[in-house]
């Protein structure tokens, strides 16, 4: 059975083939890598292959040729789409939850076992494609059981479901060779602290990490932990809400070591950030591991999860990465889906293609920006007083609070330079339009 059309190509960027790329062209060098080198793609086996359009007002919208097959049967099914999903568009990378894989049963014996039924065949699959698994995770947030959290659950029972969960997610990760392994802590936060216990329940949550962390030395598995922040919906208050809170619970319970960051666009701007402040945040702290690729909605407060096509953010995302010198265990997945009315097969070859480009197109107006050096410069001297006279002593922690009161007591006027934004921001179109010639 074929499920998908056609391969898809490199046909140029005055193309109107919606089927082939215009911009990503995985052979092109780019600043001495290839383009397939700097950007490790992903499909999301959730949204490409598991989610059929259900949103809270109806079901599934989805034509795909497994609906109403027996649960097993349509995971198989799944396993071979997806496999001719990434060989047809040069995605050399996958990610799943357990659940999204095989389907959870009445015990958590039987969902192993299904776990394992379908991982045995994903197994044979990679070693004939070469295709890769970026991470897998444990879903610990559909089944009722963690309704009031997984790890931070007040019931200790769920607690110890969360970990058999874990440990089996981890197996699988590892057996399957996974660069790394994401904690989404879905269920992780609370609505009321009338309720809530909140010392209990993050000691829990950093306990849970803690025993993860043994069992992966224990096992021998070399990938790495990613945290994945979040800071709204499911819960009001999530214990995970941006960088820099799950910076600081890694640090106070000593696990920063163990942990980098797998950052989300759309959840950046749920947290009230940019994405480019919170890739940025986490790469100066040497923590941005990965990268969850998809852009939400301006005008929708939810996780809305679409394609990435904006040029503009894509730009600014593909500079952060091309100062990183790119991922080590990380890449670029795609945690988006079609908008429902996009029910079609073909709908989900499309949209791949629109955000592989976007971000192709965006990887070469970043060499651009860095080839030119014109922010860098611009800086460096905004930051220049640091250089030299006092600015030098500050610089190298040779003042005191006395010593900086006796120069600003000298000091008759300070000079300032103008911030320059809207000049900065016109400069960064320019480069944009640079890139498509
Ligand atoms: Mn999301």
């Amino acid at each position: 059975m074929e499920f998908f059309k056609q391969k898809v190509s490199y046909e140029g960027s005055e193309s109107r083939n919606p089927y082939a790329f215009k911009h990503y062209n995985p052979d092109q060098k780019v600043a001495g890598k290839t383009m397939r080198e700097w950007l490790p793609f992903s499909m999301s086996w959730w949204h490409t292959l598991s989610s059929g359009g259900r949103d809270p007002f109806g079901v599934e919208t989805a034509d795909r040729p497994w609906n109403g097959l027996d649960a097993m049967k349509a995971s198989e099914m799944r396993v071979e789409a997806g496999f001719e999903f990434m060989e047809k568009l040069g995605v050399d990378y996958f990610c799943f939850h357990d659940r999204d894989v095989a389907p959870e049963a009445k015990t958590l014996k039987e969902s192993n076992s299904n776990l394992d039924h379908i991982v045995d065949i994903i197994a044979e699959k990679m070693k004939a494609t070469n295709k890769k698994l970026l991470w897998g995770t444990a879903c610990l947030f559909t089944n009722p059981i963690y309704m009031h959290g997984a790890s931070t659950s007040p019931y200790a029972d769920v607690f110890a479901m969360a970990c058999a969960q874990t440990k089996k997610a981890l197996d699988v990760t590892h057996k399957l060779g996974g660069l790394s392994y994401v904690f989404w802590g879905g269920r992780e936060g609370y609505e009321t602290l009338l309720n809530t216990n909140m010392k209990k329940e993050q000691d829990n949550l950093a306990y849970f990490l803690k025993m993860a962390v043994e069992y992966k030395e224990k096992i021998g598995f070399k990938g790495k932990f990613l945290i994945e922040p979040k800071p709204k919906e499911p819960t009001k208050h999530q214990y995970d809400f941006d960088v820099a809170s799950c910076l600081e619970f890694l640090r106070k319970y000593n696990l920063e070591k163990h942990f980098a960051i797998n950052v989300e666009v759309n959840h950046a701007t749920l947290a009230g950030h940019t994405v480019h402040h919170e890739i940025n945040f986490a790469r100066i702290n040497d923590m941005w591991g990965s990268m969850d690729i998809n852009f939400g909605d301006a005008l929708l407060g939810w996780d809305t999860d679409q394609f990435p096509t904006n040029i503009y953010d894509a730009s600014l995302i593909m500079y952060e990465l091309m100062k990183q010198g790119g991922f080590t265990n990380g890449g670029l997945n795609f945690d988006a889906k079609v908008r429902r009315p996009s029910f079609t097969m073909d709908d989900l070859l499309a949209s791949y293609i629109a955000g592989m480009d976007t971000l192709a197109w965006g990887l070469k107006v970043a060499s651009i920006m860095i080839e030119d050096g014109y922010f860098d410069k611009n800086i460096d001297s905004r930051y220049s007083s640091y250089n030299s006279g006092i600015g030098a002593k500050i610089s190298s922690k040779q003042v005191s609070l006395e010593s900086l009161e006796e120069y600003a007591l000298t000091l008759e006027s300070i000079k300032f330079e103008s911030g320059r934004q809207e000049v900065l921001e016109a400069e960064l179109n320019q480069f944009i339009w640079k890139a498509t010639k």
